[in-house]
C-alpha cells in the first residue's frame, strides 16, 4: 500500500498551491500549457525535471538521432515550420524548433525546470493533490501528468552489468565527454534508437559488436534535404505546407488498414522490407541473421538505409547468440564467446508497461497506480483519465501509443479534451471529478475487442506493445482521426462530480 505523505512544507518552504499543474514539458506537457493560456487560464504551472522544454528530444542525443515521421506531420498544428530543412528532421533540429514554440508562446515563465515530482497524492479531505517534488512541496485542484512514455531508460539484467570497467551508458543518457574514436564498442539492442547510433558511430570506432535479440523489419527512409523553392513554398505559398502534411498523414493513415483491420495486407510492406534485405545484405549468413521471424508491423517498424550497409562494414559483427554476462572488460555470449570491449551502449528502450514513476502517484482510496495497473491492467479512459485518481488527467495515458505516424496528432487531440474539462469543472465549479469504473470498463471492452485481430497480437513477436497479462495497453488501435473525434469534447456524464470535496455524485 502507498504511503500517505502529510507533509505541509519539505525543507521548510512554503506549499506552493496552483489552480492546475503539468508534469512535464515535452510535445504533451507544452501543448498543454500553450492551449491553457490560449483559453485565459493562467493558474497553472508546469514542472519539468530537466533543464529545458522538449522532453524525449532535449534527452535523445545519441549520434544520429532523428524523427521516423517526417517533420511537416510531427510537428504543432497551431505553429507549423516553413523552415524545416529536410524531410525526416534530426533531434538538434526538432529541439530547436520545440525551443522556438515555447519562446513564441511566451510559457516559459510558466515552468519550474529540475523539479523533480517524487510523489502526489490525492488527499479526498480538500480534493486537492498533494506533490512532492525536488523543489519542495505543492497542492494543486488539477493534476495533469505529462511526463511521457519513452522516459525512463529500461538497463537490461545481465549478469555482472554493474562490475563492467568501462564506459557504459543508455542510448537516451548519452555521455558526450565520451570519444569512441579507435575504440571497441558493443551495443545492445536493435530497436529504433540502435539502429540509429550504429551507422553513425561505425566508422569512427575500431571495432563493433551489436547484439541483436530480435531482427527488426526495416523500411526505406525516404529523407532528403528540402530544396530552396521547396521551404520558399512552404513559406509564402498559402496552404502548401498544409497539403503537404495532409498528403503525408494520409499515406501513413493508410498503414491502419494492415496494422489494425487486415493484417494479411501488411504483405505489401513485407515484400518491399525483403526486396531492401536482398538488395543491401549481399552475404547469406547475414541476411539469414537480420532476417525477422515475425509479422512486418507486430513490433514498430523501423526505417533506414544505413543500418544494413553500416552491419556489413568490415569492423562491425552481428552477434545473435545471446548475452550471458558482462564481464571486468567484455561481454560474454552463451556460447562461451567472450569479446573485450572499452565501452558498451544500451540501446534496450523505456519502461513503458512498468514505469517506476507509477509507484509514485496514489489516488483516492490510497492505491498507487502501480497497484491498480497491477490488480486491473493498465486500463484508463480514451488514455486521458483513469477511475480512482479524481482530477487527474493523463497525456499519453493507457492505449494512446502509435507506431506508424505523429504522435503529435494524438497530443493535440488529448490537448482538445483536457482543455475543455478544465473549461467545464470551472464552468461548473466541481471540486471532485472522476472518470466512472463503469464507462472505463465499457471503453476498455470496445478496446481489446479492436485489438485482438491486430498485428500486435496475431503478427507472432514479442513487444513492449504488451504488458503481462498478454493486453495490448500500449497503442491505439483504429485510425487516429477517430481517436481525434473520440475526444473531441469532453463527456462530462462519464464522470462522478461533487461540488464539495467530500465525495458526492451530484
Ligand atoms: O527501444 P526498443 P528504442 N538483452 O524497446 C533489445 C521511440 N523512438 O530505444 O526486440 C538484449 O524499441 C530489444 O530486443 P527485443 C520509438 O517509439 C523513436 O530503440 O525486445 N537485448 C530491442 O532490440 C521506439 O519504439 C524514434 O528482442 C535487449 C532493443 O533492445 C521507442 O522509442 C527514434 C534486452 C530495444 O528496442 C524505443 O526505441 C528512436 C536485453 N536484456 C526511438 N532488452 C523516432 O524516430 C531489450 N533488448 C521517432
Amino acid at each position: 500500500m502507498s504511503r500517505k505523505v502529510t507533509d505541509k512544507a519539505v525543507d521548510n518552504r512554503p506549499v506552493r498551491h496552483s489552480h492546475i499543474i503539468i508534469v512535464g514539458s515535452g510535445f504533451s506537457g507544452l501543448g498543454m500549457a500553450i492551449r491553457l493560456s490560449q483559453q485565459g487560464q493562467q493558474d497553472y504551472l508546469v514542472l519539468e525535471r530537466g533543464d529545458d522544454v522538449g522532453g524525449t528530444w532535449r534527452d535523445n542525443t545519441y549520434p544520429g538521432a532523428a524523427c521516423d515521421v517526417p517533420s511537416h506531420l510531427y510537428s504543432y498544428s497551431f505553429a507549423l515550420n516553413p523552415e524545416w530543412t529536410r524531410s525526416f528532421s534530426k533531434q538538434p533540429e526538432i529541439q530547436k524548433y520545440i525551443q522556438g514554440v515555447a519562446d513564441k508562446y511566451g510559457v516559459r515563465d510558466k515552468h519550474i525546470f529540475g523539479c523533480d515530482m517524487t510523489g502526489a497524492q490525492f488527499d479526498n479531505a480538500t480534493a486537492r493533490w498533494e506533490i512532492q517534488t525536488s523543489q519542495g512541496a505543492f497542492t494543486a485542484d488539477i493534476l495533469i501528468s505529462a511526463v511521457g512514455a519513452l522516459c525512463e531508460p529500461n538497463l537490461p539484467d545481465i549478469k555482472g552489468i554493474n562490475e563492467f570497467q568501462g564506459e557504459i551508458f543508455h542510448s537516451a543518457r548519452w555521455n558526450h565527454d565520451s570519444d569512441l574514436t579507435g575504440k571497441r564498442v558493443a551495443v545492445i539492442g536493435t530497436g529504433a534508437s540502435a539502429i540509429q547510433i550504429v551507422p553513425a558511430i561505425a566508422k569512427q570506432v575500431a571495432h563493433l559488436d551489436v547484439y541483436q535479440r530480435t531482427a527488426p523489419w526495416l523500411l526505406p527512409r525516404g529523407d532528403r534535404p528540402y530544396l530552396l523553392p521547396e521551404r520558399l513554398a512552404f513559406k509564402y505559398i498559402p496552404g502548401a505546407q498544409a497539403l503537404s502534411r495532409a498528403a503525408i498523414y494520409a499515406v501513413r493513415e493508410s498503414q491502419v488498414v494492415g496494422l489494425a483491420k487486415f493484417p494479411p495486407a501488411m504483405k505489401i510492406l513485407e515484400t518491399i522490407a525483403r526486396a531492401k534485405l536482398r538488395v543491401e545484405v549481399r552475404d547469406p549468413e547475414l541476411r539469414a541473421k537480420v532476417t525477422p521471424n515475425f509479422r512486418i508491423g507486430c513490433k514498430r517498424m523501423l526505417i533506414s538505409n544505413e543500418y544494413y550497409p553500416a552491419l556489413g562494414r568490415e569492423n562491425v559483427d552481428l552477434v545473435t547468440d545471446g548475452i550471458k554476462e558482462i564481464r571486468g572488460n567484455s561481454v560474454v555470449t552463451k556460447d562461451g564467446v567472450e569479446r573485450e570491449v572499452d565501452a558498451i551502449i544500451v540501446a534496450t528502450g523505456f519502461h513503458v508497461t512498468d514505469s517506476p514513476a507509477y509507484e509514485t502517484i496514489s489516488g483516492r482510496d490510497g492505491r498507487t497506480l502501480a497497484e491498480v495497473f497491477e490488480e486491473g491492467g493498465q486500463q484508463g479512459y480514451k488514455g486521458s483519465a483513469i477511475n480512482n485518481f479524481p482530477n487527474m488527467f493523463f497525456m499519453l495515458g493507457p492505449n494512446v501509443g502509435l507506431g506508424h505516424t505523429s504522435m503529435v496528432y494524438m497530443i493535440e487531440s488529448q490537448i482538445n479534451y483536457i482543455s475543455d474539462a478544465v473549461a467545464t469543472i470551472d464552468r461548473l465549479g466541481l471540486r471532485t471529478i472522476e472518470v466512472r469504473k463503469d464507462a472505463q470498463d465499457k471503453y476498455n471492452v470496445e478496446l481489446q475487442g479492436k485489438l485482438e485481430g491486430a498485428v500486435w497480437s496475431t503478427g507472432g513477436c514479442a513487444s513492449w506493445y504488451m504488458d503481462k497479462h498478454g493486453n495490448n495497453t500500449t497503442l491505439w488501435p483504429d485510425f487516429t482521426f477517430r481517436f481525434r473525434s473520440l475526444l473531441e469534447k469532453f463527456d462530462v456524464s462519464a464522470y462522478d462530480t461533487a461540488k464539495t470535496a467530500a465525495p458526492a455524485s451530484v
